[in-house]
């Protein structure tokens, strides 16, 4: 099964987040991400066995992520898969913190390949035809604050208009 570890938006930002989908589809076509599906990943695990899943589910549990507030303040893109996002233009220390964190435990667990850089980003369309970063900012300047906590642990899976995620255990 595909996971991943995340942050979910709070209510009241998932629909600031679907409002700024809904601008950029608009501006620059492809598919956009689902509300339910908004997310900040933290560390990709791609495949795990079975198996392996009631000890990651026992480990995230034990998790207590202190938290923090994260500035997004701008849009982005990654060309090769036509990605468009909303993130922040300077390093967030404690995301940066909690994702090296999550890393240490994950690799004790043998999960997952650490990446080798990490860019805090909530995609909002995948596909994108045009990549219309700068229309996007002079419209929409991107300020907004998420207040987060709880880590999620999702399980991705692929259906005909795209990935569906499911949640399977929550930190404290
Ligand atoms: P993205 O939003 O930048 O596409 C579930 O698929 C989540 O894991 C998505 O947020 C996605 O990031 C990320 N993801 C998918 N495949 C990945 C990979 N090969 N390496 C790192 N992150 C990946």
């Amino acid at each position: 099964m595909r996971l991943f570890l995340a942050l979910e938006p709070p209510d009241d930002l998932r629909e600031r987040l679907a409002t700024l989908a809904d601008l950029a589809q608009a501006r620059c076509g492809g598919r956009r991400m689902p509300d339910a599906s908004l997310h900040l990943t933290l560390a990709f695990l791609g495949e795990v066995d079975e198996g392996r899943l009631s000890a990651l589910v026992e480990w995230v549990g034990c998790q207590a992520p202190t938290g923090g507030i994260w500035r997004l303040d701008r849009w982005g893109s990654f060309r090769r898969p036509g990605n468009v996002w909303v993130g922040g233009r300077t390093h967030d220390p404690a995301l940066d913190a909690l994702q090296a964190g999550l890393w240490n435990g994950l690799e004790a667990l043998g999960l997952g390949v650490r990446p080798t850089r990490f860019v805090p980003h909530v995609t909002l369309l995948r596909r994108a035809e045009r990549m219309a970063i700068g229309p996007l900012e002079a419209q929409a300047p991107v300020a907004l604050d998420w207040r987060w906590q709880r880590l999620t642990l999702l399980r991705s899976y692929t259906e005909q208009d795209g990935a569906r995620y499911k949640a399977l255990a929550h930190s404290a």
